[in-house]
């Protein structure tokens, strides 16, 4: 069995690299703030000192940061997985970042002897949790192969989606999906129980016909329930809006729904929900 290195240990990552370790892998673990390490060291995981460092012992890295910024620095900066990998060594980044930026990594990586692979997830934290994401892989193939283990103990499916940047550009159409429609659905639970309904029969009748969905579903009894428990960072949704938007513009594609709804999500940020559960628009709105 290969060895694992795993960087960013937020909401996600956590969830993610211990299901590696039950699953019997040998795990090496890193984060900035190097306190979260300990939860995984404790159920079996080795602590690296430094990206470098976890990508030049492992035979594969995996990676879970917030934002291109994020993915940029640990790849790129001091001590980054840059100066740590070569002889063909695997860099599998499954944050969510923007094309450009997937590119931008997978050229230091390639130039640097190792092999790339952008793995950005469908799923929040229950998902990660239960090891059912859904895990959109782009890049070299043959690193796809060596990962498919691990994929298959993090995630429901993983599908190959080509060359890289189509993982990243997925998941940011299907996050764009998402955030235009929990913005709406959050308006309607608003206006509606403006208007004297019950929120709960709201809830009820959305879920009897065309429209059901577990994300109305769950995100809709939060709001209720005025229960923000993060699963999904408001502001991680409010920055995939952001490169889906620019994807938009550099692709000549109107969005606007996407824009109105990357509105909502900066009130809610500026209104100082930013680290809540992206269902927390909805205090934003209503
Ligand atoms: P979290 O819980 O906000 O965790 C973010 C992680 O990213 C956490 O480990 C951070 O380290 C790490 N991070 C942030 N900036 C940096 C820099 N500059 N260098 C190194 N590490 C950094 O996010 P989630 O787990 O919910 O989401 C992760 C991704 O999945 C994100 O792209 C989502 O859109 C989807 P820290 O603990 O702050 O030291």
């Amino acid at each position: 069995m290969k060895s694992i290195g795993f960087l960013g240990l937020g909401i996600m990552g956590n969830a993610m690299a211990a299901n590696l370790i039950k699953a019997g892998f040998d795990v090496t673990v890193w984060n900035r703030n190097s306190a979260k390490c300990a939860e995984l060291v404790s159920l079996g995981a080795h602590q690296g000192d430094s990206p470098k460092a976890v990508a030049a012992s492992c035979d594969m890295t995996f990676a879970m940061v917030s934002d291109p910024e994020a993915a940029l620095a640990l790849c790129q900066g001091p001590d980054g997985v840059m100066a740590g990998i070569g002889d063909n060594r695997g860099y599998v980044d499954m944050s969510t970042v923007d094309d450009k930026t997937s590119k931008t990594i997978a050229a230091s990586i390639t130039q640097a002897g190792g092999r790339y692979l952008e793995a950005p997830v469908s799923g929040t934290k229950k998902p990660a949790e239960d090891g059912t994401l859904i895990i959109l892989a782009a890049g070299d193939q043959s690193l796809y192969d060596d990962a498919k283990p691990a994929f298959e103990v993090m995630g429901k499916m993983s599908p190959y989606l080509g060359d890289v940047g189509q993982g990243a550009n997925m998941k940011l159409v299907v996050n764009m999906m998402m955030g235009g429609m929990l913005s709406i659905f959050s308006e309607g639970m608003s206006l509606g129980q403006k208007a004297g309904l019950d929120g709960q029969q709201i809830l009820d009748i959305v879920d009897a016909g065309a429209m059901a969905n577990p994300m109305f579903k769950g995100k809709g009894a939060m709001q209720l329930k005025e229960d923000y428990t993060t699963s999904f960072p408001l502001k991680h949704m409010q920055k995939d809006l952001r490169l889906a938007i620019a994807l938009g513009d550099q692709l000549d594609q109107p969005l606007p729904t996407a824009a109105i709804a990357n509105e909502a999500f900066k009130q809610a940020i500026k209104a100082g929900f930013a680290d809540e559960d992206i269902a927390a628009v909805y205090k934003a709105i209503r």
